[in-house]
């Protein structure tokens, strides 16, 4: 019955009404349902591009859609249909430089080739260290006499990599690489075996994505990647990841050397290498590849892409940014979509032989300290890097409050702490590099300030 008071009053009957209604609240909620996307997709919009610099890393639901029990390897094209790689494709790079990404949308077949070179060479420079290192370089490459890490290789899912290995014949052991990047016996090492004066060539196909080892697998394997026989691959999904500002290679290793003659040679320890005890462990095969005129450098609002190969050979890596986090991690290195990315970690662990992906944002200036958490390694052993970030402060997320508006007035049990590390110069005389660790700690009403403490690096472990 018609109702003056109804808006949707009708002459008819009530069944006639109660459709109008109806009706009408479908139009309504279909045009409350459009409203309600169009905002929805535009705030998503925003956080992808302003709360998150753009970035889009993979998602849960994207990762869903490839469930565990599919294949997620390419479709592979038959390697008789396969065109050879434009010739200004770059494939290797000496890190912590990257070869640029690969973002044709076919499968190729790219050539690389790899010199191996014996020679003693700096580990601690500052404080004129050296040993004998075997390593690769970029075939051809004689301004590189030290070849430890290897370059960093690039290649795309689905590509044929046709890589030669030549073993110098200045040289004196037999060696090889196993790629990890590589399916087939041994990552190719048997079929890569070269003696002094030897050259082998094999032709792989890349086929899932991610950071990956290499290293040599001929004979006392761990002597041989003791003594520097590494290097990394990186194979971009078929989709390449999001662009970022700055793309980067870090790998972590072990050093087991004596402690330096007279002359700064330190030789390789066998027994430290038995009991896993490293007397060095480096970023990028030095104490210095990635401080002072070496460390890394990007800007506030500024993304950095890490690729973080892990070498070993023997220690897991807990691979901290010191005042900072990582706002991506692809787990493992494993970049192919069907995963799912971790945003927020503080410290990821890194296998020996295995890698992982970070990626960290500038939001304030300083100078981000790279470490492994097990910080004996970092503080005693040289595992330690530097990204300065420079731009303009934000207060809205850091600030220094001076100490006299800082100390609380009445005592609290709440304890806060903060923490910093820094190179501090060595004298002419020593050339020392010392780090130095200072610990503030605000605690129940009391300031303790330790007094810096200088290690060096030849400090006994
Ligand atoms: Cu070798």
């Amino acid at each position: 019955m018609a109702h003056a008071s109804d808006p949707y009053a009708c002459v008819h009957d009530c069944e006639h009404r109660h459709e109008v209604v109806e009706m009408k609240t479908y139009t309504v909620t279909a045009i409350a349902g459009i409203i309600a996307g169009v905002v929805a997709a535009l705030v998503l919009a925003i956080v992808l591009v302003v709360g998150n610099e753009g970035h889009v890393p993979p998602t849960p639901s994207a990762a869903a859609q490839v469930p565990p029990n599919q294949s997620i390897l390419p479709k592979l094209t038959p390697v008789a249909q396969l065109q050879m790689a434009d010739p200004a494709e770059v494939h290797a790079a000496y890190a912590p430089n990257v070869p640029p990404p690969v973002t044709r949308s076919d499968q190729r077949i790219f050539e690389v080739h790899l010199e191996i070179v014996e020679a003693v060479c700096d580990l601690d420079p500052a404080n004129g260290v050296k040993t004998e290192k075997w390593g690769y370089r970029i075939a051809g490459d004689t301004t590189v006499t030290c070849g430890a890490p290897g370059p960093v290789l690039r290649g795309r899912v689905g590509d044929v990599a046709r890589i030669t290995v030549t073993n110098l014949p200045t040289n004196k052991q037999p060696h090889n690489i196993d790629f990890h990047a590589v399916t087939g016996q041994g990552g190719g090492a048997a079929a890569l075996t070269v003696l002094p004066g030897e050259s082998a060539t094999i032709e792989v196909r890349l086929l899932y994505p991610g950071a990956f080892m290499y290293h040599c697998a001929a004979g006392d394997v761990p002597q041989h990647i003791a003594h520097g026989m590494y290097g990394m691959f990186i194979v971009d999904p078929e989709k390449p990841l999001p662009a970022v500002d700055h793309e980067w290679a870090i790998m972590q290793s072990e050093w087991y050397v004596s402690d330096p003659d007279a002359t700064g040679l330190a030789t390789f320890d066998r027994d430290r290498l038995s009991l896993e005890e490293p007397r060095y462990v480096t970023f990028n095969g030095l104490t210095t590849a990635l401080m002072n005129e070496n460390e890394l450098v990007m800007r506030v609002g500024e993304r950095a892409r890490i690729y973080f190969v892990n070498e070993g050979l023997n220690l897991d890596s807990n691979f901290h940014p010191i005042g900072s986090h990582w706002d991506v991690v692809y787990p493992e290195g494993a970049t192919h979509p069907a995963n799912i990315v971790i945003r927020g970690s503080q410290t990821t662990l890194v296998p020996a032989g295995g890698s992982t992906v970070v990626e960290l944002v500038g939001l304030v200036p300083m100078k981000v300290v790279l470490v492994d958490h097990a910080l004996v390694r970092t503080f005693y052993r040289g595992a330690v890097g530097y990204i300065r970030i420079d731009g303009t402060e934000n207060p809205d997320i850091f600030r220094k409050v001076e100490p006299s508006t800082a100390l609380p007035k009445q005592p609290s049990s709440e304890g806060q702490a903060s923490a910093a590390v820094e190179t501090g110069g060595g004298s002419e005389q020593t050339a020392q590099v010392l780090l130095s660790y200072r610990f503030a700690a605000v605690h129940d009403g009391y300031t303790f300030t330790c007094s810096p403490q200088p290690w060096m690096w030849r400090n006994p472990s």
